[in-house]
């Protein structure tokens, strides 16, 4: 039988759950839920990363014991996750016994390897992310040196005593590693990063600090307590117990650690080194680390103010927990950076879920009540034609190109897979018109029947597909269908669907509606609950005239229209939807990205944009740009550039905005 194990990062207790850390979970939560409706035998792990500097100095700033502090903390991010239909199986914390064992014991074996030697540190380090950095990977500013983990505290010198785990011997063995498993680091973009950043050569790596106590001791010498992501890392194994015990037979390796792209370095890079040094093989190595990109908030980072907007148990409040989770793993295409709009999860609550999926419900549900009502027999098969086949072909397909998507860990995809069917099975309604049919009195009465027993077996199906991202809401529609909610259990696969339309109306109840819609009012309302501003109101001449003389920027005045063109010559851009497929910095230049677009054409075009002040090429890879593709060829800083990428200016060539489709298009699709 497969089995599947996976994790989330465990995250630091010297922070509150919060939107970031809630995205990764429920991600998480919906993937083991796929393998477990799957009939998969699954194990789901998360917890609390409890030792460091950090940790310890959060504790002495507010003036409270460690210990308490961090069992605190640690409370705080158990008890948010179930609120959030998240259901783990273990919630590992490093304090625990458990942990410290495997933890000492992992660290033996390495030393014993040969593999740690004691030495002195000298250099610099980040305490806000707990990672050594060279001064070149370090961002010079009036308040110092910023690690590029976009910590605001500068980094910190330091000098002493450690033991050194010897890195640099892993680097050919983890690029033949990486060489010969080429879905280990996924999405693809961030292997090619994690090749290079090993490709440019390995250094020993510090794993203990004499300079606080708050962390694991090192085995023989307790003046020294280990590098926290040592500690950290390790508890994807100790959760399962020590070698030899059931858990570990069962379940190692994981078959994937679900991080954000800010820690991936350490998940792809430390983490097998540190397994291979303490003897494991390719064979017992996790099969999979997959960076997810990361989440703004109505367009702006995540600060710690910001994030009290989105609180995310007072969003699953407001909403419903299934209407966060399905926004959330609808909304960002798994893998690249995504925005949260409070005001796109309305506008996709009422499109996708009260419009699409609510009113297939509710229509169906209705049409049954009118049409053949109190549980009657109905003949789901003998006046079947060619659109009920259509649609059974269709359920298929979606369950097929469901699973798929989940396979490659593509959520979005999985969702848009049902969606498709959803909007399918509205189509077919209207097309089938069983309220026509009912009106050619006994003549339609055996296509009514059929029409009602295949929207309501299709909705069968939906309540399956879209359990892993929304469980309640799928027993919810199971109860109005009057099926019993999914049960999973190990060994027995509930996506292998069979097509069995039903031959009676009994047990269907059209209660209140799964998804009432939002209307202008209520989201309002729930805006003011939220504290979210919807859209800056334009200031006032009065407002405008007092922000100008505290030094703020004025309203620009409304540019001049361009001089006019004829249809015609508008036609003759030639604008295309690209996907930026690789990027790099134009060495010498700080505006310069060299990009290679694909823009639908056998090979990609290298596009130089001077789009490198707002963006990194990281943050470009992957995303879908718009293009002018028959802009005459341009030498710039002698490269070649063949085409433009379109963005809208903001506050100088720090803040422009790229210009995209509002949903995923092929590449070379015309815009017009
Ligand atoms: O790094 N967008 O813990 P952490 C998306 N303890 N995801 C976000 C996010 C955002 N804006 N902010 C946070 C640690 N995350 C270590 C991990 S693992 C052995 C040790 C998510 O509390 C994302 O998954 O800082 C990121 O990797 C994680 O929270 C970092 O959590």
């Amino acid at each position: 039988m497969n089995r599947y194990y996976l994790t989330t990062p465990i995250y630091y207790v010297n922070d509150v759950p919060h939107l970031g850390t809630a995205y990764t979970t429920i991600v998480a939560d919906a993937i083991s839920r796929y393998h477990r409706l799957r009939g998969h035998d699954t194990r789901f792990l998360t917890g609390t990363d409890e030792h460091g500097e950090k940790i310890e100095r959060s504790a002495k700033e507010k003036g409270i014991d460690v210990r308490k502090f961090v069992d605190d903390a640690s409370a705080r991010f158990r008890d948010a996750w179930p609120p959030l239909g998240v259901e783990f199986d273990d919630f590992i914390r490093t304090t625990d016994k458990r942990h410290v064992e495997v933890v000492q014991d992992l660290w033996e074996r390495c030393r014993k390897n040969g593999h740690i030697y004691e030495g002195t540190y000298e250099g610099l380090y980040c305490v806000g992310c707990e990672g050594y950095y060279t001064e070149k990977e370090l961002t010079p500013t009036p308040e110092g040196l910023l690690c590029p983990m976009g910590t605001h505290k500068p980094a910190e010198k330091v000098k002493e005593p450690t033991f050194f785990f010897r890195l640099s011997a892993f680097e050919q063995r983890l690029l033949d590693f990486y060489e010969k498993n080429p879905g280990f680091v996924s999405p693809e973009s961030r292997r090619n990063e994690v090749m290079s950043f090993v490709k440019g050569g390995l250094q020993d790596l510090s794993i203990s600090r004499t300079s606080f106590s708050w962390g694991i001791p090192v085995p023989g010498d307790t003046r020294h307590v280990m590098y926290v992501w040592f500690d950290a890392l390790t508890n994807y194994l100790s959760a399962l117990g020590p070698e030899g015990t059931s858990l570990r037979s069962r379940f190692w390796p994981p078959d994937l650690h679900l991080v954000g792209k800010d820690i991936l370095r350490f998940h792809a890079v430390y983490w097998p080194a540190f397994l291979f040094a303490a003897g494991f093989d390719e064979a017992h190595l996790p099969r999979k680390v997959f960076a997810h990109g990361w989440l703004t908030i109505n367009g702006q980072k995540m600060s710690k103010s910001l994030r009290n907007v989105v609180e995310p148990l007072k969003l699953a409040e407001v909403f419903g927990t299934d209407v966060v989770r399905y926004y959330l793993l609808r909304e960002i295409n798994f893998g690249q950076d995504g925005d949260f709009s409070h005001a796109q999860l309305v506008a996709r609550y009422n499109a996708e879920l009260a419009d699409s999926l609510g009113n297939l419900l509710n229509r169906t549900l209705g049409l049954c009540a009118k049409l053949r009502g109190g549980g009657v027999a109905i003949d789901p098969t003998s006046a079947r034609g060619e659109l009920e086949a259509r649609l059974e072909e269709q359920a298929a397909t979606a369950v097929l190109g469901s699973m798929a998507a989940w396979d490659e860990v593509a959520p979005h995809r999985a969702i848009e897979s049902t969606w498709t069917l959803i909007r399918a099975a509205n189509k077919y309604v209207d097309e089938a018109a069983p309220w026509a049919e009912a009106k050619k009195g006994d003549a339609g009465k055996a296509r009514v029947d059929v029409i009602l027993a295949t929207a309501l077996e299709t909705l069968r199906w939906i309540s399956a597909l879209i359990w892993p991202v929304m469980p309640e809401v799928s027993a919810k529609i199971r109860a109005q269908l009057g099926v019993l909610p999914l049960a999973p259990k190990q060994g027995e696969d509930l996506l292998r669907l069979h097509w069995e339309p039903r031959s009676d109306t009994s047990g269907l109840s059209l209660g209140t509606p799964v998804f009432p819609k939002i209307d202008a009012d209520r989201q309002a309302a729930i805006f003011a609950e939220l504290g979210v501003v919807a859209a800056a109101p334009e200031p006032s001449s009065e407002k405008a005239e007092k922000a100008d003389k505290k030094g703020d920027k004025k309203p620009k005045a409304p540019l001049e229209p361009a001089a006019e063109i004829t249809y015609e010559e508008f036609a003759r851009l030639d604008l295309r939807i690209g996907k930026v497929v690789s990027c790099e910095r134009v060495p010498k230049s700080d505006k310069l990205l060299k990009c290679q677009v694909d823009v639908g054409e056998p090979a990609p075009r290298q596009v130089v944009a001077g789009i490198g002040k707002t963006f990194a090429p990281e943050d470009l890879v992957g995303k879908q740009v718009v293009v002018v593709a028959n802009l005459k060829p341009a030498k710039l800083m002698g490269l070649e550039s063949r085409g433009m990428i379109l963005a809208a200016s903001g506050e100088g060539e720090g803040d422009l905005a790229l210009l995209a489709p509002g949903k995923e298009r092929a590449a070379g699709v015309r815009v017009k």
